[in-house]
Parts: structure tokens; sequence; C-alpha cells
């Protein structure tokens, strides 16, 4: 089975927003309801074992402030925090603070080139997505990716295969077909759930995390072409390949 696209995931994938991008922007959204929480690095790095950001937020309050949760009001609360969440994340993005992981524009460029398709998988919101291709690689490069699957588009996140389902079914290509990039235990066990060969590129917070099943794990992309995703392609099926 001939490689035909490439399934990026965003978050710790094609840039490394957590800790410097996600983590202020939810503090930030804390502070300006004056909400006494304060996730500082290590403990972000624990709440990162639920993906989606209101997710985050609900599950933390389930166990460091209860209180909150007994709320009538709690979804709505965390649907606001989250708002603003995403507000403060947008203008991290817009400062250029945050940009693509090394590697990430040259072998999305050496696929445009190739002619092989581009597609995101993600479980972050989807104008997150929009803002970090356009500060990062410019206007157009939104429309580059076929299908961009974000945020609440399906029922179950990450470590559910679900995005990834519904990103495979819009491209109408086989999972056989495709190759998927992440960076954490979560996300490969849904591209894995999609059947989904997956490379790993790991971040600070995913480094110890359980790669078992994907087809190699790297540091980063800088020294990763497009060869090399052929080849870790087809050695998922038993196939050698030259590129
Ligand atoms: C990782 C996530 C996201 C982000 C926060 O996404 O779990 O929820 O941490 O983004 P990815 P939101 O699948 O790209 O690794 O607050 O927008 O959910
Ligand atoms: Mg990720």
């Amino acid at each position: 089975m001939d490689l035909a696209a490439i399934i990026f995931d965003v978050d710790g994938t094609l840039a490394d927003t957590e800790r410097d991008g996600h983590r202020p922007a939810f503090n930030a959204a804390f502070a300006e309801v004056g909400l006494g929480w304060q996730w500082d690095e290590s403990l972000y790095g624990n709440l990162l074992a639920v993906t989606g950001g209101k997710e985050r937020i609900r599950h933390y309050a389930a166990i460091h402030d209860p209180g909150f949760l007994l709320d009538p009001d709690s979804e709505a609360r965390i649907a606001c925090l989250h708002a603003a969440k995403t507000r403060h994340f947008l203008a991290l993005l817009e400062s250029g603070d945050i940009p693509l992981r090394p590697g990430v524009a040259r072998l999305i460029a050496e696929c445009r080139d190739q002619g092989l398709r581009l597609a995101i998988a993600t479980t972050t919101t989807p104008e997150n997505v929009s803002t970090l291709l356009r500060v990062n690689l410019g206007p157009a490069a939104e429309n580059w990716f076929d299908v961009i699957g974000a945020g609440d588009l399906v029922p179950a996140k990450k470590p559910a295969p679900d995005i990834y389902h519904w990103v495979l079914q819009r491209l109408a290509l086989p999972a056989s077909s495709c190759l998927a990039i992440e960076d954490s235990g979560n996300g490969l066990a849904a591209s894995l759930g999609a059947a989904l060969p997956t490379l790993i590129t790991t971040t600070a917070y995913t480094a110890d995390q359980d790669f078992n099943g994907a087809l190699a794990v790297l540091p980063d992309l800088a020294a990763t072409g497009l060869g090399d995703l052929h080849r870790l392609h087809a050695s998922a099926y038993g196939q050698h390949k030259q590129q």
C-alpha cells in the first residue's frame, strides 16, 4: 500500500504548545475571574493525562476544588473559563512566540511538492489550529490541509480514535495508505485505535510515556525527510522501500 497522506496531530507535534502556551493561557483565564487556581509546569504535566481543555478544567476541579463542580452553573463557568483561555492562547500565538517544531515546515513543504495529501487530527479548538498555521506558515496554509478534524467535532476525544476515524472518512482513504504523526501516549492510542501507522515525536512532557506500537520514536522531525516517512510507512507492512 503506497503512502498517500500524512495526518498531523497539533499540540506537541506541529508546535510545542502545552507548557508555554496552553498552560499560561489557562492561568491567565483563572486570574481574570479571581479563581485562585494556578497550574505550575509539573501539575500541568499530570493534568495532560486528560485531553481537551474543558475536560481538563473539570478534571482539575474534581480533585482540587470539588465545591466548584457543586455550583449548578459549573458547566457554564467551565465554558466561560475555556473561552477566556482560548482568547489568551490565541494572543500568544499571534505574538509569534509559539513557533512550529523543528523540521515541521520543511516536511510539510516536501509533502506538498511530492503531491502527498495533508490532514490534521487534533483535540484542540479549531481556531487554535487556523491561527497556528496562519501565523507560522502564512494565510494560505490552512488550505494545504485537505481535512482538519479538531475540538468537539467527535463525541470522544483522544485516546479514543474518533477524531482519526472522522478524518479518514473525509479523506476517503484507508488507514493503510496514511501515516499519523503524534507526540503523546493518548495520541498514539487514538491513532493506533484507527489502525494508523504512527510516528512519534516526543516533547519534554511525553518523553517518558509508553510508545509501544509506534513505528519510531524521535525527539523531533529535524532530521526526518519524506523518504524516511515512506520507509517507515512501508516497514509497517513488512515492505522495504528505497526513496
Ligand atoms: C491536546 C489537547 C488539547 C490542548 C488544549 O491536543 O489535549 O486539548 O491541550 O486545547 P492534541 P483546548 O490532540 O493536538 O495533542 O483547550 O483547545 O482543548
Ligand atoms: Mg498532541
